[in-house]
């Protein structure tokens, strides 16, 4: 059995997930206390949080690094008083995986036209809508970092034309690649499947919006253009896609996260016709895959190596 009691110790703060499973392995190698336990602790060395509640890091007077659950830290830097200590994101083979199936997925299923096939079957109806080639379809993928650039890769053998939007410039052999205020317009004009996977920051509150969405591209074989945003729901706003939804500026979204979640019973957008939910689950966090690397990185910074996957606290992700 290792000496748990000589590593640097954990306190474990989230909400809206089970925190046992994350305890148990974390557990493993550290002494790891569990929130509400701990506030101002002076033991605590590390923070492992999800949308932990508010002042509880700035109550820990010893904290070394804080490690997100998620690839997302937005739920982070809602804390008052964050403490400058660095900040540890996901990045992680398992979770890329999730996420690079749900783009895949809503991808071919809003370019194979199964919401149409899915209402027709509840009529017993026997129509074959004209099918567009993927060749003929351009999905552009906003926030070409870790994730989105593992969805193109695997939306480009699928014969789907493929952009990416980031903030600096960025390049893939095959993606026609565009970045900053500049590289937006041409970036959406070209797109007809926008599929968003931005992170939540100042830069980028709202950005999903009716404005942004006029400037798709509608004009393709699938007769109108696509939303998917699995990256975060205050990226978007909701009334602005059900009057682009209404008016034929958007023909279909797929939708995993919301302005507010859990998605309220009373949203239009829960009946939609023209608009997939999924629950906030397009890449989930598995402690089985996430613990060892997370233990693996405290180990490491206390031998005096760096840490890896580090937030840029000015850019805010
Ligand atoms: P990365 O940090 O690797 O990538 C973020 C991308 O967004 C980068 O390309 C970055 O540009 C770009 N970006 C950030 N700000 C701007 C801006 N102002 N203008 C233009 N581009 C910008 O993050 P990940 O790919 O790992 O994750 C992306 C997001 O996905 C997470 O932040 C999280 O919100 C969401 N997510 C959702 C999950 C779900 O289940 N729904 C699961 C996991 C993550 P640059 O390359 O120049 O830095
Ligand atoms: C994440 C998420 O950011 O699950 O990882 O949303």
């Amino acid at each position: 059995m290792p000496d748990t009691t000589k590593r640097g110790r954990i306190l474990l703060a989230v909400t809206g997930l089970n925190p046992q499973r994350w305890r148990e392995l974390l557990s493993a190698e550290r002494e790891v206390t569990l929130e509400p336990d701990g506030l101002s602790d002076p033991t605590i060395d590390y923070a492992v949080v999800w949308k932990q509640r508010p002042r509880i890091l700035s109550s820990l007077p010893n904290l070394k690094a804080i490690f997100s659950i998620g690839a997302g830290v937005d739920h982070i830097f809602t804390d008052p008083g964050l403490p400058d200590v660095p900040i540890v994101r996901v990045v992680a083979e398992n979770l890329t995986q999730y996420m690079t199936e749900y783009v895949v997925w809503r991808v071919l299923d809003h370019h194979r036209q199964g919401m149409q096939y899915r209402a027709q079957q509840a009529k017993r109806a026997w129509h074959e809508p004209p099918q567009p080639p993927a060749g003929d379809i351009a999905v552009g993928i906003m926030g070409f970092g870790n994730l989105g650039r593992a969805a193109a890769k695997a939306l480009l053998p699928l014969g789907f034309r493929v952009n990416g939007w980031s903030r600096t410039p960025a390049a893939m052999d095959g993606v026609s690649t565009f970045h900053g205020k500049d590289g937006l317009t041409p970036f959406l004009n070209a797109t007809d499947m926008l599929v968003v996977l931005l992170p939540f920051t100042p830069a980028t509150d709202g950005i999903v919006n009716y404005a942004l969405l006029r400037r798709l591209r509608r004009d393709n074989g699938l007769g109108g253009a696509f939303l998917i945003n699995a990256g975060r729901g205050r990226l978007q706003r909701e009334v602005d896609i059900l009057k682009a939804l209404e008016d034929g500026t958007l023909k279909e979204a797929s939708l995993d996260v919301f302005e507010q979640e859990p998605l309220a019973r009373t949203s239009p957008l829960w009946a939609h016709s023209k608009v997939f939910i999924t629950p906030h689950a397009a890449a989930t966090s598995d402690p089985a895959h996430l613990v060892g690397p997370m233990l693996a990185q405290m180990a490491a910074f206390e031998r005096g190596e760096p840490l890896q996957n580090l937030v840029d606290r000015a850019a805010g992700y």
